[in-house]
């Protein structure tokens, strides 16, 4: 460019202001400020400018809350922790640092938010309680615990909603069990990466957990078993370690998990897994069986050929467990499982056959099938609606039931087509009992190798799906069985940071993905676990 007298100038005035507004932004640019945000947000934008709070906190909260006072205690919570000043409420009106609004016109999914931090003070706007919740756990992520008060918080604006309705994870409590506290304590993080769901796998053949008052013996008997195999079956272990083990959570602990989680915006769907994985089950009560057993709480893994026979005995005792389990857990799911039930015993029992004839069926699979039908028509009776593993599509499910896809994504693209509810749950991509990494130094794990970063490469949407199946798919689960979990931080070193990425596959927009960006936001939130003693696994250099 050519510079004389007339353009002068305007050159020197161009330059000038763009020295300011470069300095401006050297002081906020988006890059060096945007926060550490897991799951991240499906729009985020950076604004020039900061907030400082003041030397009291001021919250203001507005709108017809559910329960004003656990989001005022949860809002309090969030900023004590990070500036450790006093808190006060503030009137509806008037300068507040916090502003919690809930509008019904803030937006048409339940679980959004706005969250906007200007230089005035911070405003989260949400159609209800929920969003309002997740508003305040963004928040968290931002003005992090130990963040200065006197730097404040980057001038911004976030327009949050979830990708998926159900985000889930599921905990096996019957293989090994966790304290109650262990599992508040997971409940907690569940609820600050935005999951909204916890599957408890509460029955299996190594251990039945939950109280159920009309069969006491399922708390004498069904929940000790005798001892454990040592190592991984699979190789070939076979020695047992000669120690009881077990346990059970009593109805009234079962509530308080459920009235804990509800808190934090989670469901608790319980699963009673039938007519397979019920060894425990049938070695207090051998009549359910179609074999006279005796049986032991098995104490080694993986299938066992003794299921639960379809006699009148054994719907008499389904239907009573159930009945004690629904006025438990009022979720709309009731998981009963389905899955690993051979058919040996059946094909043996004079009792299945006669069914099998009687009911014009095709074999002991589609017996299976009339068995879950009769459970489903006894739940969705009481207003519920089954989830089963997608086994319960080889017997012909009932069309409201809600199909879990373990076995791959096939299953759940079958379900869909046939009109089921899907959750995506496959081995391939969220199986987190697997390992974590082939090195050596990894704890003992299932023989499969889950890494971090397939996890994140989940893709819970299948391609070829027309637009009312994809609908159809409400989500995704995190699957940790607990063969080879024993402790509290063992179920913490297999849970993160692969449930950061899972959290990020079913909340954030798809496009939005980015693993490098991802791998980035994560040691801020380890941080943050280490602050709250939570095991995790360190990320391999990349
Ligand atoms: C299969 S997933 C199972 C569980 C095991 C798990 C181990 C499913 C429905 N059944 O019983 O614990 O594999 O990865």
């Amino acid at each position: 460019m050519r510079l004389d007298r007339r353009t002068l100038p305007t050159f020197l005035f161009t330059a000038c202001c763009a020295a300011v507004s470069l300095s401006v932004f050297a002081r906020d640019t988006p890059t060096a400020t945007a926060p550490a945000i897991i799951p991240l947000p499906a729009s985020m934008e950076m604004d020039a400018g900061r907030f400082h709070p003041g030397k009291t906190l001021h919250i203001a909260i507005s709108g017809k809350l559910a329960d004003r006072s656990a989001i005022a205690t949860l809002a309090n919570d969030v900023l004590r922790e990070a500036w450790h000043r006093p808190v006060a409420a503030a009137p509806t009106q008037g300068h507040a640092d916090l502003r919690l609004v809930l509008a019904a016109d803030a937006g048409a999914n339940r679980e959004s938010y706005t969250l906007r931090i200007t230089r005035d003070g911070i405003v989260i706007r949400a159609p209800s309680d929920t969003g309002l919740f997740y508003g305040l756990q963004t928040l968290r992520q931002i003005a992090t615990p130990g963040s200065s008060a006197s730097a404040g918080l980057p001038a911004l604006h976030i327009a949050d909603q979830p990708r998926f309705g159900y985000r889930g994870l599921m905990l096996d409590s019957a293989r090994h069990m966790q304290s109650i506290p262990a599992i508040k304590q997971q409940l907690d993080l569940m609820a600050r990466y935005k999951f909204n769901t916890f599957h408890w796998h509460l029955t299996d053949d190594q251990g039945w957990r939950i109280e159920i008052k009309r069969y006491p013996k399922l708390a004498s008997i069904s929940s000790m078993r005798k001892e454990t195999v040592i190592g991984n079956p699979d190789n070939g272990a076979t020695a047992r370690d000669g120690i009881p083990y077990g346990g059970y959570y009593t109805q009234a602990q079962a509530r308080e998990i459920v009235a804990y989680a509800k808190a934090r915006h989670i469901t608790v769907i319980p699963e009673i897994d039938m007519p397979g994985h019920m060894v425990a089950a049938l070695a207090a009560y051998p009549e359910l069986a179609c074999t006279p057993g005796p049986f032991d709480v098995y104490t080694t893994w993986g299938v066992s050929d003794d299921v639960l026979c379809p006699s009148p005995q054994t719907f008499a005792f389904v239907e009573g467990v159930l009945t004690e389990v629904m006025a438990v857990f009022p979720s709309r799911y009731v998981h009963v499982g389905g899955d690993e039930a051979p058919t040996t015993r059946w094909k043996q029992s004079a009792l299945a056959q006669d069914i099998i004839r009687r009911e014009g069926l095709k074999d002991e699979h589609a017996l299976q099938g009339w068995f879950l039908r009769r459970v489903e028509g006894f739940v969705r009776a009481h207003g519920r609606t089954i989830i089963g593993w997608d086994e319960i599509l080889e017997g012909g499910a009932s069309p409201t039931a809600t199909v879990m896809s373990w076995r791959g994504m096939q299953g759940g693209i079958d379900a869909v087509r046939l009109g089921h509810d899907v959750i995506m749950a496959p081995t391939s991509h969220v199986y987190l009992d697997y390992c974590q990494s082939k090195t050596p130094g990894e704890p003992l794990c299932i023989d499969n190798f889950l890494p971090l970063r397939t996890v994140y490469d989940f893709e819970p949407v299948p391609d070829g799906l027309t637009a009312p199946q994809v609908a159809r798919i409400l989500g995704g689960q995190g699957n940790l069985w607990t063969e080879f979990v024993k402790t509290q931080q063992d179920v913490q070193y297999m849970l993160f940071p692969r449930s950061f990425a899972l959290a990020e596959v079913l909340w954030s927009p798809k496009q939005a993905r980015d693993w490098n960006g991802f791998l980035l936001r994560v040691p801020a939130q380890f941080a943050e676990l280490d602050r709250l003693h939570v095991n995790y696994r360190r990320l391999d250099p990349q």
